[in-house]
């Protein structure tokens, strides 16, 4: 059995959609972001970095395992799915799951501080978060104009890029013009499985945030 440890962001989201898509079995035990469990001292003796999600694989000597990207490796491969075993497919999927983790992961999250939980409007900083996502859009947009799928087939490197991209209203970022994105962001939301991890550990409509979300980001932050 898996214990997850997350909360409702993409980051957990990523976590959660593929346990859900492996059809693992999970629990959940969830971390208040905005009361700080993630900065207490039993957490980060699991997650030294302060940040959700985390797993704790109880099948096998309780192993932890940190950082998203990680974790959904660690998931697809004790599963033998959602990541190919082939060495250039192997590689296709972790290239597009890196773009995620080093460029629309930190982009949107900090498009999302600056345009949405800053105290203090910063238009240079809102305009180049949101720029540079809109840029990388564009090359998902590239990528997905011939394929289906980022790498291949459905993939964690499409589930961790979905997490973040579904969430581009929040960020003040547009899609226009990019029908292939779009296209790509329809046909995953519908899985059902997406469906039931994007509800973990509860449902957030990411079109109807409101004060309480922007209150509790910037308890967060502070
Ligand atoms: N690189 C980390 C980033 C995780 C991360 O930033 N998680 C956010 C939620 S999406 C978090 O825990 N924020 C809490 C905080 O900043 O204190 C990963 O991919 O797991």
């Amino acid at each position: 059995m898996i214990e997850l440890l997350t909360s409702e962001t993409p980051n957990g989201w990523k976590a959660s959609i593929t346990l859900e898509e492996l059809e693992m079995d999970y629990t959940v035990r969830p971390i208040s972001l905005s009361k700080g469990e993630q900065k207490e001292d039993w957490y980060l003796k699991l997650n030294p970095n302060g940040r959700i999600p985390t797993i704790i694989d109880h099948d096998f000597d309780d192993f932890v395992v940190f950082e998203s990207g990680a974790i959904m490796i660690y998931l697809a491969e004790k599963a033998g799915k959602l990541l190919p075993t082939d060495v250039k497919g192997r590689s296709r999927v972790i290239q597009w799951l890196m773009f995620q983790m080093g460029g629309i992961g930190p982009m949107m999250g900090q498009a999302n501080v600056f345009y949405r939980y800053a105290p203090e409007k910063i238009p240079y900083a809102i305009e180049r978060y949101q720029r540079e996502s809109r840029r990388l859009f564009e090359v998902l947009d590239g990528q997905l104009k011939d394929n289906e799928f980022l790498a291949g087939e459905y993939s964690i490197a499409d589930i961790a890029n979905w997490c973040w991209v579904a969430g581009y209203e929040w960020s003040g970022i547009s899609i226009d013009g990019l029908d292939n994105l779009k296209r790509w962001l329809d046909t995953i939301a519908a899985r059902p499985a997406v469906q039931r991890g994007k509800a973990v550990p509860e449902p957030v409509d990411l079109g109807q945030q409101d004060e309480k979300t922007i209150e509790g980001a910037r308890n967060m932050l502070a």
